[in-house]
C-alpha cells in the first residue's frame, strides 16, 4: 500500500493513496460498512502498531460516488472509524495537492457522514466547511469516579463530544497523562450512566476547556480520542462542536472568528453561520504538512502483517 503522512498542527494523518481495499463503488456511508465487515485488517495494517501508533489517525482515498465531489476519503483510527475528522480533512487536502491531484481553490469531498467542502489557499492553508453541528443536551451531570460531580455538554460536531468547561485540570502539555486518566473517567462514566447522543449514539470524544496560552486566541482544549490518544491538533469536530455551543450560548455571533489552540498550542481558526434548521455550519482553518512518502509491506509470514489488534 502507497501512503503519504501528513500533520496538521501535531495531529498526524497518514493517507492509502494507492493498494487499499476496493470497497466498492456504492456512496461512502455504505462502503464504511464493507470496510468494517470485511476489510478490517487494513484499518489495524496502517495505523496499528508495529507500522502505526495510537496517535495516527488514517485516511483512505476513495474514487466519490457523488459526481459534483473530487474525491471521496473513509477516516479511521486505533480502535475504529471516524464519521469525519477535521484535522485529518486538512492533511488529507495538502497530500492531494502534494500529488497534483488538486490545485489551490474549493474542492468538494465525499465522507460517510456528509460532503465536506475544502478550500485549499494560496498559502497552503486550508479551510474545511464541516457538517452541521449542533448541541444535544446542555448541563449534564455526570459522576466520575474518584472525582465527583460534573457537568458538560454533548455536542455533535461530525462526531459525539462531551464538553466541560469546569474540571478542576490543569491543561498543559506535561500533564498529559492526567488529563487522559480524568477524560478516560468521563468517558467510562457516560457509558455507565447510560449518557449518549442522539438515538443512543456512543460519546467517543471528551473535550476539556482552559484558559489559553496565547493572548491571541480564546480558548485551549485538551481532547481524548476514542482509542484513548489525546489530539494534538485543536481538534476540527471538537472544535465545530465547541461552536454548536457557544451559539447556543449566545457566546459567538454568527461570522465571529474562534481561534481554538490545543494542548501543543497550534491553533484552528473557526466560525460559523446558521443553517436553516437551526445547527450551525462550522468552518475550521488550519495547516497540514506533508512529512513522509512510503510503502507499507504486506509480508504474509509476518505474524504482526495486519497490526497488533
Ligand atoms: O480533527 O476532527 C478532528 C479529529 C477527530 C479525532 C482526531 N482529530
Amino acid at each position: 500500500m502507497s501512503v503519504i503522512d501528513s500533520h496538521t498542527g501535531g495531529e498526524p494523518t497518514r493517507s492509502i493513496v494507492d493498494g487499499g481495499p476496493d470497497l466498492g463503488t456504492s456512496d461512502l456511508a455504505t462502503r464504511l460498512q464493507v470496510f468494517r465487515d470485511k476489510y478490517d485488517h487494513y484499518r489495524s495494517a496502517t495505523v496499528c502498531e508495529p507500522r502505526g501508533s495510537d496517535v495516527v489517525v488514517g485516511a483512505l482515498a476513495c474514487a466519490p460516488h457523488d459526481p459534483s465531489c473530487n474525491a471521496g476519503v473513509i477516516f479511521f483510527n486505533n480502535v475504529g472509524y471516524l464519521g469525519m475528522c477535521g484535522h485529518g480533512m486538512i492533511g488529507f487536502i495538502v497530500t492531494l495537492a502534494y500529488q497534483g491531484n488538486i490545485t489551490a481553490g474549493k474542492h468538494k469531498i465525499e465522507t460517510p457522514v456528509g460532503i465536506v467542502e475544502a478550500e485549499l489557499h494560496a498559502d497552503n492553508t486550508v479551510t474545511v466547511h464541516n457538517v452541521p453541528a449542533y448541541r444535544y443536551r446542555q448541563a449534564v451531570q455526570i459522576d466520575v469516579a474518584g472525582h465527583g460531580q460534573v457537568s458538560g455538554d454533548i455536542a455533535w460536531g461530525g462526531n459525539w463530544f462531551f464538553l466541560i468547561n469546569q474540571h478542576g485540570q490543569e491543561l498543559r502539555l506535561s500533564n498529559v497523562d492526567q488529563l487522559t486518566d480524568f477524560s478516560w473517567r468521563v468517558r467510562k462514566a457516560l457509558e455507565a450512566q447510560g449518557i449518549t447522543g442522539e438515538n443512543g449514539a456512543l460519546i467517543d470524544h471528551v473535550e476539556l476547556f482552559g484558559p489559553p496560552i496565547s493572548a491571541d486566541n480564546h480558548s485551549q482544549n485538551f481532547v481524548l480520542c476514542p482509542g484513548k490518544a489525546y489530539d494534538r491538533s485543536p481538534c476540527g469536530t471538537g472544535t465545530s462542536a465547541k461552536l454548536a455551543c457557544l451559539a447556543a450560548d449566545k457566546k459567538l455571533e454568527e461570522g465571529q472568528v474562534w481561534r481554538q489552540e490545543s494542548i501543543l498550542g497550534s491553533v484552528f481558526e473557526a466560525s460559523y453561520r446558521y443553517a436553516e434548521d437551526g445547527k450551525v455550519l462550522p468552518s475550521l482553518r488550519g495547516s497540514a504538512f506533508v512529512n513522509a512518502e512510503a510503502q507499507l509491506m504486506l509480508d504474509e509470514r509476518d505474524p504482526f502483517v495486519w497490526g497488533i489488534r
